[in-house]
């Protein structure tokens, strides 16, 4: 037993350092199974991991016991995606044991920091989607809402980025190589989930399904702790296992590969996080991989609501669900089905109670982004969930035809031209709420893709604005200014980010600003010390960091911060005794392995910066420096160093953003276009410390409507047509001229993403940047009043807005 030290009331117990020192023994000993002589770096940080788990488990069981007997509406947070990162120093802030942790762990003689860097990055998601979710894991814990993540435990997560000769080329990531301290597998906790094969009916409401194929789905759960560890729910993570693991007869016949071919298949489902956010892939695989996790979810939600109520038709007054993207919309028609074939339901029955259950939350309108499923591969893979997809299109259809309202019928309907399912709208139908992710997102979803949904139904799309938590994002990767803002005023941001504002006063605090800045510039330092270990280059931390880190992606417009670069460095070589403000380009973000265009435009980016870094005219006046495998580990590193925030979408095209948050709250400024949450950035922050630029939503709808042409503003601007000739002659890629034509191409003939049409303008506001720099003081004083402004871009502001509009739950704390 764990000696503890008593915690005040409402303050989690503390472990004394002595107990957790001898506690890490032990675990390195009777779980590790290692002598302290022969363990490597691995085994004593599994060994910490463990003991730290230890002190979350307790937690865990009692805020479990607690949601059973309180009988609170429970939420289910279905997602393909979660992109957790790390765990061990954020359980150890969280639980705010930090000092015991770290005293710990210099009297074993082992080094905190290292021990945390053995962790492997859990990156089962591509960006912003899938952080979010972690994002409100943590919120909901902090806020004491009791409730479950869902989605697949990939066993290979997002790939692994590496650069050769420039290209990126993507290596399996394996996250699980090593051992997990995290998770506890539950062999019992097991679901069947069926494919294809027949639907029949016995003429007496029975419906059977016989599948072709079934597989079994395995929980593995990892506890969640919020801050101050006052609640603790779960992250359950499905693999998809066979039914039979062994087919012992064709073994018997030596016939060994066919033996395991099953399982093999059925071990496929879970194998890969699909790497491709952005564009629909038609493929059964991934058909099969949103269907198991959903089927699994659901199941399993049902079976809890089981365990305390016995009205399967008062579901909705215990469950919320809500889909994160499409990803799981199958889980309208599946939801259906068990209500239907498993308990007898009628369809109308099935169907409501269904839609009092499901919420859904969009994250893009682009079209190539919204999926849709082929009518003959659904039938193939789902077919009794074609059936029921069918009659909610047939019924959905004629209820609104007798409605009389001012909409298109074809608008609405789910299936299109019978051969296409389009998951928004199937979502859309069979949800409860349906929300966008900044005001702007959600006011174009009423406008747009939406639109004749928004007639029918005004009142089930609202916004949730995204936010970041201030566990990750500020507390933990960032001690020095987390010192600074206890020093100054406490610690009620944590649990309420709005009051970091109380800090706003001392923007004009001479010797506050002085450690704010050093706490930047410590902060610059090790990134300097990364970028030099990672790709050997060295930057000189008192230039301005400017920092553009995200997927690779035409609508973010990396093509137009390298189109700066460029025509900066030949500004600088043209006048290199002019006054300039050296300037650090940083880049990192990795390209869907088949987007080619994205693929090039990052072999650009290290073309330009081998010229660039090698130049000995520019020297220290610019540097660029793009790191390779950029995940949430690394975004812990660079997210406090930066002094400038990228966030140049093409206006429209960025549903929210959430890095734009993260950045602003360790006080970047930003440069960027009104577009996605930017626009309420800029509200919070106030026109003097946010640089907006280019051209606004409404005006790219009216270009793109008039039609663009690019031709003319490249030639009316020498600047821009220097730096884009500069992409075709050879400049930056001497072993092959030919090498950028055809992004050069597409700049000037159709430019769909509007590069050109914001160069001119965001080329002066970096100017202004440049001159605004110099000023160090006046500088700091604008970065303190981002960190302090956007305190209400908290995921937990966004959760309180969750419960309350969507899923109808009270937070606890
Ligand atoms: C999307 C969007 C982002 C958004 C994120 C979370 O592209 O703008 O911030 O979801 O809502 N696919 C994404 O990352």
């Amino acid at each position: 037993m764990i000696e503890e030290a008593a915690g005040s009331a409402g303050q989690p117990r503390t472990l004394t350092a002595a107990a957790f020192r001898d506690a890490v023994r032990a675990k390195l000993a009777y779980a590790v199974g290692k002598d302290p002589s022969r363990a490597t770096a691995k085994d004593w940080s599994m060994a910490l991991s463990l003991a730290v788990r230890d002190q979350v488990v307790e937690r865990w069981f009692e805020s479990t016991k607690a949601s059973h007997a309180g009988q609170k509406k429970h939420v289910y947070y279905l997602s393909m995606e979660f992109l957790i990162g790390r765990l061990l120093n954020d359980a150890v802030c969280n639980l705010g044991i930090e000092s015991q942790v770290r005293s710990a762990c210099a009297e074993l003689g082992i080094d905190y920091q290292a021990q945390l860097e053995q962790e492997s990055d859990a990156a089962l998601g591509n960006g912003g989607l899938g952080r979010l979710a972690a994002c409100f894991l943590d919120s909901m814990s902090t806020l004491g809402i009791p409730a479950h993540g869902y989605g697949i435990r990939y066993d290979h997560g997002l790939f692994r980025q590496r650069f050769h000769d420039g290209w990126q080329v993507e290596e399996p990531e394996d996250w699980l190589v090593s051992g997990r301290a995290w998770e506890f597998e539950r062999a019992e906790m097991a679901y069947l989930v069926k494919f294809g094969g027949q639907i029949s009916f016995d003429g007496h409401g029975a419906t059977y399904w016989r599948a072709d194929e079934t597989v079994k789905a395995v929980a593995y759960d990892t506890p969640i702790a919020g801050w101050r560890g006052r609640h603790v729910n779960t992250l359950r993570l499905w693999a998809s296992r066979p039914v039979e693991v062994l087919d012992l007869g064709r073994f018997n016949h030596g016939d060994y590969m066919s033996a395991a071919e099953k399982t093999i298949r059925a071990e496929t489902i879970s194998r890969v996080l699909y790497p491709d956010d952005t564009t629909a892939e038609g493929k059964e695989l991934r058909l099969k991989q949103e269907y198991f996790f959903t089927s699994a979810s659901l199941q399993d939600i049902i079976r809890r609501y089981l365990e305390d109520n016995d009205d399967i038709r008062k579901l909705p007054d215990q469950v919320a669900i809500q889909m994160n993207d499409t990803h799981p919309a199958i889980a309208v028609a599946e939801l259906m089905r068990i209500l239907a074939d498993d308990y007898r339901l009628t369809f109308p029955e099935a169907f409501e109670i269904t839609r009092q259950c499901l919420s859904y939350t969009n994250h893009t309108l682009m079209p190539e982004a919204l999926e849709r499923w082929n009518t003959n591969l659904f039938r193939k893979v789902l077919p009794r969930h074609m059936q029921i997809i069918e009659w909610i299109d047939y019924h959905h259809l004629a209820e609104v035809q007798g409605r009389n309202l001012p909409v298109s019928l074809d608008a609405i309907r789910i299936i299109e031209w019978g051969s296409e399912i389009k998951m928004g709208s199937l979502a859309f139908v069979g949800s409860r709420r349906v929300n966008g992710v900044s005001a702007l997102h959600t006011e174009l979803m009423k406008q747009t893709v939406f639109k004749d949904y928004h007639v029918l139904y005004p009142d089930r799309i609202v916004n949730e604005t995204n936010g970041i938590t201030p566990r990750r994002w500020l507390y933990e990767c960032n001690p020095g200014l987390r010192a600074l803002l206890l020093e100054a005023i406490g610690d009620g941001w944590v649990d309420n980010l709005e009051r970091i504002e109380e800090a706003a006063k001392f923007a004009t605090d001479a010797s506050f600003r002085e450690k704010f800045a050093a706490a930047k510039k410590a902060n610059k330092v090790r990134l300097a010390a990364e970028i030099e270990r990672r790709i050997g280059l060295r930057v000189d931390p008192s230039a301005l960091f400017d920092v553009q880190i995200k997927r690779m992606h035409e609508y973010k417009r990396q093509l137009l911060n390298i189109l700066e670069t460029i025509a900066l460095y030949q500004a600088i070589r043209r006048g290199p005794g002019a006054e300039w403000t050296p300037r650090v380009k940083i880049f990192g973000g990795k390209a869907a392995p088949g987007y080619q265009i994205a693929k090039r435009i990052i072999k650009l980016a290290n073309d330009v910066a081998r010229v660039v870094n090698n130049d000995p005219i520019i020297g220290d006046r610019l540097k660029v420096a793009v790191l390779p495998n950029y995940n949430v580990s690394l975004a812990e590193v660079i997210i406090p160093a930066a002094d400038l925030s990228e966030q140049i979408s093409t206006a429209g095209m960025e549903a929210s953003g959430t890095g734009n948050m993260k950045l602003a709250l360790n006080g970047a400024l930003t440069i960027g276009t009104l577009d996605g949450a930017n626009v309420e950035i800029a509200e919070r922050v106030g026109p003097d410390n946010i640089y907006i630029f280019g051209l606004t939503a409404d005006d790219v709808a009216g270009l793109r409507q008039r039609g663009y042409n690019p031709n003319a503003t490249i030639d009316s601007d020498p600047t821009l047509k220097g730096a884009i000739d500069a992409m075709v002659n050879g400049t930056f890629s001497p072993d092959d001229h030919g090498r950028f034509n055809e992004v050069a191409d597409r700049l000037w003939h159709t430019d769909w993403f509007l590069v050109t049409a914001d160069f001119q303008s965001y080329f002066q506001t970096q100017r202004t940047v440049d001159l605004d720099y110099r000023d160090k003081n006046r500088w700091t004083e604008r970065s303190i009043l981002n960190t302090t402004k956007v305190g209400w871009f908290s995921s937990d502001r966004t959760i309180r807005g969750y419960s309350k509009d969507v899923w109808g739950v009270e937070p606890i704390f």
